[in-house]
């Protein structure tokens, strides 16, 4: 799940002593490891994906193939961090990642847990959500104004646009996270940040935790 900026975490208070920030920011220096890995792992490493429920958005209309783009190419950035994980898009029938587009009025379908509810809660909050394996379903927030702009070229960050709506390139980016067994990352480069950063390539602790996650453990099968 990620948050829109509004939601962002709380920054330290002005009044902070210089010399108790000093402590505070040496506390908070990056660990070797500030990723989550919650898994598990995906057991067989073709994992397929399809769109069972796109967007009902007037913007969006006729924007299915681009839409579809922009996941895929969310999806090379985490195939290009470990060999381990593939991707490949189904045309019908079972995926294991089922995305859709749902609004806080729909019910998320969720066999392994029949308390669960939906996270959304219309434009802005929660804008995108994701399961773990062996789930790995994804959620875009229908509410949302999703923005199409294709991945960022350079490894800057996008700029920052009251006008623009929810990137939803970044957004499938860290959800995947999710999708693939991630949890959330305390490392400010990281894509699995929980709030909306604005990122478009995964930082160091993003391919640390994937490859921990894919490759550092023998496979049972
Ligand atoms: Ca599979
Ligand atoms: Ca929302
Ligand atoms: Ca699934
Ligand atoms: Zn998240």
């Amino acid at each position: 799940m990620s948050r829109a900026p509004r939601s962002r975490r709380v920054l330290l208070p002005a009044a902070v002593s210089t010399a108790l920030t000093a402590a505070l920011l040496t506390a908070a220096a990056p660990p070797a490891a500030s990723y989550d890995v919650v898994g598990p792992a995906w057991r067989d490493p073709d994992i397929t994906w399809r769109i069972v429920e796109y967007s009902q958005r007037e913007s969006l209309r006729g924007k299915q193939r681009q839409v579809e783009r922009l996941v895929g190419r969310a999806m090379n950035e985490w195939s290009k961090a470990s060999r381990k994980i593939r991707f490949r898009k189904v045309g019908g029938g079972h995926a294991d990642i089922e995305i859709r587009f749902v609004t806080r009025a729909d019910r998320i379908a969720t066999p392994h847990d029949a308390s669960f509810r939906s996270p959304f809660d219309g434009p802005g909050g929660v804008v995108a959500y994701a399961f773990f394996p062996p789930y790995g379903d994804l959620y875009f927030d229908d509410e949302e104004n999703w923005d199409l702009t294709p991945p960022a070229r350079r490894r800057t960050l996008p700029q920052a646009s009251g006008s623009r709506g929810q990137d939803l390139y970044q957004s499938a980016l860290h959800e995947l996270g999710h999708s693939i067994g991630l949890g959330h990352s305390d490392d400010p480069r990281s894509v699995m940040q929980a709030d909306v950063t604005g990122r478009h390539f995964l930082g160091r602790d993003d391919v640390r935790a994937v490859r921990a996650l894919y490759e550092r453990r023998p496979r049972t099968r």
